[in-house]
């Protein structure tokens, strides 16, 4: 079995069900991924030897969640040139705290940022797809498919307005 492109990394399993959020879209994309906890406070040997061996041993695209001191995506940044995506988790101050860790990385070493949360972890999964979709047809094709779902939605949402206010016209 190859490799999967993606690995999901979370400071904790308290971070669980959030990320499973981030997992739930690779999955209808049908994207191969890993799914760790690995902190870069309690376990940074383990993390760091993960992270650095990671483009070696086939991964493309790194997806790090963590709360409150979130150094697990920059951590990650720092140990590889693969693309690290990063998901500020809310442990405390709505999530603040975490999203200024994540976001305020040095010069050279990026961490692509989401939301905070579960809207965050969708995200990231998102940009890990989009990334992998430059060199692979099925999955801009899927998410060219999901975008014409997205505008549908809205279109469709927005004519019920539309009749809505033509109901509410003629009650008056
Ligand atoms: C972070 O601390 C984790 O990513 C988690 O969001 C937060 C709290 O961790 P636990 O105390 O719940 O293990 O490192």
């Amino acid at each position: 079995m190859s490799t999967p492109s993606v690995a999901i990394l979370m400071g904790s399993m308290s971070d669980r069900d959030t990320m499973g959020r981030c997992a739930d879209v690779l999955d209808a994309f049908g994207v191969d991924y890993v799914w760790k906890v690995s902190s870069a406070h309690r376990s940074p040997v383990q993390t760091h030897a993960f992270v650095s061996g990671a483009r070696e041993a086939g991964f493309k695209v790194l997806i790090c969640a963590a709360g409150l001191a979130a150094h697990l995506a920059g951590a990650a940044a720092g140990a590889t040139t693969l693309p690290v995506i990063g998901v500020p988790l809310n442990g405390a101050l709505d999530g603040l705290d975490s999203l200024l860790a994540t976001v305020q990385m040095p010069p050279g070493i990026p961490v692509a940022t989401v939301a905070i949360g579960s809207v965050g972890a969708r995200n990231a999964a998102y940009l890990a797809i989009q990334i992998l979709a430059v060199s692979d047809e099925r999955l801009a094709r899927l998410l060219d498919e999901d975008r014409a779902g997205m505008r549908a939605s809205a279109v469709t949402a927005s004519e019920e307005l539309a009749a809505e206010v033509a109901r509410r016209r003629s009650a008056r």
